[in-house]
């Protein structure tokens, strides 16, 4: 597989000359000061590709190409914002760039509750709190059916299935600080979103309004309705694809639960059936997100990996770990439920050097000082990409033999 790593621009403080240091060999990034719904120019794609060239590596995947909420819900913008999106691709592949990362998840690109959730031996990780993400959709976000949805949650089979989820809300309710709010609203919304999604800026002033007007562009969208959505989508796309040579690859939803009173379609190995016979066209695939997948108790991630390695056009490395009353955290990379050495074993064996990026990994060792994107800190996924260019040797060597 293809050593890959997210690098966030030039402004990112971890530098191209750093990476080559570590054995990364192709970058994955974005154009992300183009404005949402704008069409990325040839000029400025291969602006940013020489800039990664002159640094001695390549642009291998394009993580992400973000799909607008107009094609995600349907809206009257759908076919220009198709337009923009099918130029965009013909461009990207026009100056090399064949992998291209999105994403079908309404209004939220991914979610936690701590980004700095404390492990025992001083490092940190992120972390998942039902108790605290229902807290911020009842009392921060006071959306009108929040309560009553999280009352009847069902928590998947296997975890979470004593727990009063109510009643820890209510708790929480009794010891809530106004600082704590605060960082709910940091943490759900401005850190996790702002560096990825087009959607909301970390200079937002006003983002729980803007998060709620995004919320009701989705009122009668269900499930039915945003598959038809993705399929619409994906067909307009795929003469590009298939004219250009252009994979496309949609990340799984993450945590891969419905949330907000929104549809979630790319949760399960039903879910990543269902769109990949949709439309069933090579270049119609999947990244695979061990971590996004490993978060849900119904996933056997390795079976997934089996079932879907054909379609798989880039691969994120990471672990999650579920505790018995469904939190989830990120586990280490050699651990936790994605068992990446199996995963790597599948993902080698489809002798295609499939691009591969560790995806977050810890906050250790002062990362936490140095003001990087959540989870994606510097020594912790160094440390993450280590022990799986160690995976990958030993499967190489025993290749070999
Ligand atoms: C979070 C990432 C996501 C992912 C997008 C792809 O850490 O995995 O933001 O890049 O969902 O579109």
């Amino acid at each position: 597989m293809e050593k890959t790593w997210r690098w966030f621009g030039k402004k990112d403080k971890i530098t191209l000359s750093m990476l080559r240091q570590i054995g990364v060999e192709g970058i994955v990034t974005a154009l992300h000061d183009v404005p949402l719904g704008e069409v990325w120019t040839r000029e400025a794609i291969r602006d940013m590709r020489e800039y990664i060239e002159d640094a001695g590596l390549r642009w291998s995947v394009v993580e992400s190409l973000p799909v607008t909420e107009a094609i995600k819900y349907g809206g009257a913008e759908r076919d220009r914002q198709i337009e923009v999106y099918r130029q965009s691709l013909r461009n990207l592949a026009a100056e090399g760039i064949h992998t291209v990362c999105y994403n079908f998840m309404p209004v939220l690109d991914w979610a936690r509750t701590d980004l700095l959730h404390p492990n025992d031996d001083g490092s940190s990780n992120l972390f998942f709190s039902y108790a605290e993400f229902a807290y911020f959709d009842i009392y921060i976000l006071k959306r009108s059916d929040a309560r009553k949805e999280w009352a009847t949650f069902r928590f998947p089979e296997g975890v979470g299935q004593d727990r009063d989820l109510m009643a820890e809300v209510d708790a929480l309710r009794q010891e809530m600080t106004p600082e704590r709010e605060h960082s709910l609203v940091e943490n759900i919304v401005i850190k996790t979103q702002g560096f990825v999604s087009g959607n909301f800026r970390e200079d937002d002033e006003a983002p729980l309004e803007k998060f709620r007007a995004f919320l009701h562009l989705y009122e009668g969208i269900d499930k039915i309705r945003l598959r038809s959505n993705m399929k619409y989508f994906l067909e307009a796309i795929m003469p590009v694809c298939d004219e250009c040579d252009i994979n496309m690859c949609v990340h799984p939803d993450d945590p891969p639960i419905e949330i907000l009173g929104l549809p979630r379609i790319v949760r399960t190995a039903e879910d990543i059936r269902w769109f990949l016979n949709a439309v069933p066209n090579k270049h119609n695939g999947l990244t695979f997100c061990a971590g996004s997948l490993s978060a849900g108790a119904y996933n056997d991630v390795v079976a997934m990996a089996r079932e879907f390695a054909q379609r798989t056009h880039f691969v994120h490395l990471r672990s999650c770990h579920i505790f018995p009353n469904g939190d989830f955290t990120e586990a280490s990379h050699l651990g936790g439920r994605a068992d990446l050495i199996e995963l790597c074993k599948i993902f080698e064996s489809e002798e295609r050097n499939l691009p591969f990026r560790v995806d977050h990994g810890r906050t250790m060792l002062g990362d936490e000082t140095r003001g990087y994107n959540a989870g994606y800190s510097f020594l912790g996924r160094m440390y993450a990409m280590a022990q799986m260019q160690g995976v990958l040797a030993v499967l190489s060597h025993e290749k070999e033999k």
